[in-house]
């Protein structure tokens, strides 16, 4: 899939707070400071798009993203970052929750964890707590570039074999560098085989003239 556009739609606080629009989403999820902006400036080609912070725990909105103006992608706030107080966490937390499980037009989760790291607690927690959701996920490893090749393979091998023994779902793990641009042409493929079909200009899926004509 080639992006031809990318524009902010709008932020929000919590799942009623989100956009009316009825296009497909697909959302960023992760540790704070893991690199979802970061990735989402990387897969549309502009800088400034997602706010990029070297400080965790900067997103606490749902940003909106419409790609292609055709399907959106949602940046979620980061979980499990500790400076932030208590509370306030387990504000994003239940917002971030509700939202994943609640929106009908959420057709993927992209699971972003940083492939310079073995498997923390926080995320196989987040991976255990997926397996409730309906909706599909795949796995980003982001960074990338700050390590040697044979140890962010053998941090996918070792998730594989730690959510293995968890007996959670095995699923596709995408290995991406916003820094060298790797893993854009994979992940936007994935992002693609998960949205449904766009409907071709002028093939009718618009108002329904003729039916209503007939009604
Ligand atoms: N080396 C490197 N740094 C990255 C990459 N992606 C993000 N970062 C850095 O990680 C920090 C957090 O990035 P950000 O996108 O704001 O993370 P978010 O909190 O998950 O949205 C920033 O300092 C980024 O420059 C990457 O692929 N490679
Ligand atoms: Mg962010």
């Amino acid at each position: 899939m080639k992006i031809e556009s990318a524009e902010f739609l709008t932020s929000a606080k919590n799942l009623e707070d989100c956009p009316r629009s009825s296009l497909p989403e697909v959302a960023f999820i992760g540790r704070s400071n893991v690199g979802k902006s970061s990735l989402v400036n990387m897969l549309t080609k502009q800088k400034g798009l997602a706010k990029v912070s070297k400080k965790p725990g900067a997103t606490k909105l749902l940003n909106f993203f419409t790609m292609n103006k055709w399907w959106n992608l949602v940046d979620l706030p980061g979980y499990g970052y500790a400076q932030v107080s208590k509370g306030k966490q387990s504000d994003f937390n239940i917002a971030v929750s509700e939202y994943l499980m609640g929106r009908p037009q959420l057709k993927l989760i992209c699971a972003l964890v940083d492939a310079r790291f073995e498997p923390t607690e926080i995320d196989l927690g987040f991976f255990n707590w997926l397996e409730e959701c309906p909706v599909p996920h795949v796995m980003v490893f982001t960074k990338t570039d700050e390590v040697q090749e044979d140890v962010w393979r053998r941090n996918m091998e070792i998730y594989r074999e730690t959510l293995d023994a968890l007996g959670l779902r095995s699923v596709e793990m995408i290995p991406c560098s916003s820094v060298e641009r790797a893993g854009r042409g994979v992940l936007l493929q994935y992002i693609q085989g998960a949205l449904p079909k766009k409907p071709k200009k002028g093939s009718g899926t618009g108002v329904q003239l003729n039916w209503l004509k007939k009604g």
